[in-house]
């Protein structure tokens, strides 16, 4: 995500990262199609085979040969089988949240370019797999609404950071003129332009804020469950504090978010729409300028509109990204991958991005309601986003998980 600094700086339009990362550096130079012709010919020519157990394990359905070669290529021999904690105990499971039983899963995601719904980025800030140990903990069932959200800004009197004017301390170089209180909007643009500028459907809108999500002239009247968007990373995690919860872990919202289930693809399975259901609002049609809304929703949904995974946990993919608690490194999972395992990991000590190094950057998860094999597919269970932490758009929201207390025996749940 593009932070407000170039905006600031006089940019007229800017987009924040959306669902777009910066293309892998080696896939500059080589279109899709190139890609998956190389793969078939690497198929063909070295006869890759697919190894026994863990193969059947990870070898998507209603692949090609040379799709899985791919798969396999990326990682997917490298997944294990979740192994899963004896509950000790759910204790008493807050309102609107479920129970996660800790366990040891493994953690990243494959290349999936010439996959079916694969989509053109390679990932690999996903990779290497690894295995990561957790605790226990609760999490929201639904990304927080714009109803939870307003009882927090009733109680507190909050102020967004998209609703305060930026600083002339924070943007030293900005012009006065650009110093105004706004965040960024997708805005699709009248027809089809070339993928390679989001400038084209990205705007910083003056005045859009969550109770404006895509600028003054909107408002969120009638819409209680929807999920609250135009929240940074900041605006979260003061939420988050106020419920007495907090923001999750990346590892923590992986382990959730695949529901249960071993190296698949999505949260639900390794098909995209399996039996041809939709499983997730994300975006078909024309990226950007038609979102043809096939999946029943065109841009951001209720919450609750689509399957809940296997933990009882809806939207984990697509509708809104959601925040995570961890600073965003590229190359975060290589520092602990020589590990036979990461006990809870929190995440690097500071923040990198290659794309914009002076840019504070927490990890999101789980992509948006423009995620589309045409541009990004971070629905993808494993794949990463991440974003400017004082930075908020109209696609962005999060959900919340709190630590289980220690239960004493005679109030032991039986599940
Ligand atoms: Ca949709």
């Amino acid at each position: 995500m593009k932070s407000k600094a170039l905006i600031l700086l006089g940019v007229t339009l800017v987009a924040l990262q959306a669902c777009k990362n910066h293309p892998d550096k080696t896939e500059n130079n080589v279109t899709s199609a190139a890609k998956v012709t190389e793969v078939k010919k690497t198929y063909i020519v070295k006869k890759i085979n697919f190894p026994g157990s863990a193969a059947s394990m990870c070898r998507p359905t209603g692949l090609t040969r040379s799709d899985s070669a791919t798969f396999m290529e990326g990682g997917g021999r490298e997944f294990r089988e979740t192994v899963f904690d004896k509950p000790a105990g759910v204790g008493e499971v807050p309102a609107g949240m479920k129970f996660i039983d800790g366990g040891e899963f493994s953690m990243g995601g494959v290349n999936p370019v010439g996959m079916n719904d694969g989509g053109h980025e390679m990932m690999n800030d996903a990779r290497p797999v690894h295995r990561v140990a957790l605790h226990s903990f609760y999490m929201d069932a639904t990304e927080v609404t714009n109803k939870q959200f307003a009882a927090f800004v009733k109680a507190t009197g909050y102020v967004t950071v998209a609703e305060q004017k930026p600083t002339r301390e924070e943007f030293p170089d900005a012009p006065e003129e650009n110093l105004v209180a706004g965040s960024m909007v997708f805005i699709a643009p009248p027809q089809k332009v070339p993928l390679n500028n989001y400038l084209q459907w990205w705007d910083y809108v003056k005045g859009a804020d969550w109770r404006h999500p895509e600028g003054p002239n909107t408002n969120i009247i009638g819409k209680d469950n929807y999920p609250v968007v135009q929240v940074c990373w900041q605006d979260a995690a003061a939420y988050a504090k106020w419920a007495g919860k907090r923001l999750p872990t990346e590892a923590e919202w992986e382990y959730a978010a695949r529901g249960g289930e071993s190296g698949k693809l999505y949260a639900w399975g390794n098909e995209l729409k399996p039996g041809g259901k939709w499983m997730a609002n994300i975006f078909e049609g024309s990226f950007p300028d038609k979102d043809a809304g096939i999946d029943g929703f065109k841009g951001l949904a209720p919450v609750k509109q689509f399957p809940a995974n296997g933990y009882g946990l809806y939207d984990i993919a697509g509708n809104a990204w959601e925040w995570c608690n961890d600073w965003y490194r590229p190359d975060y999972y290589q520092t602990v991958s020589n590990n036979k395992v990461t006990n809870n990991p929190k995440g690097p000590a500071d923040s990198y991005d290659p794309d914009e190094p002076g840019v504070k950057k927490k990890v999101q998860r789980g992509g948006s309601f423009l995620c589309t094999d045409q541009y990004c597919t971070r629905y993808m269970v494993g794949t990463r986003g991440k974003g400017d932490y004082r930075s908020a758009s109209n696609h962005i929201g999060f959900r919340c998980v709190k630590d289980v207390a220690p239960v004493s025996a005679n109030k032991m749940a039986s599940n």
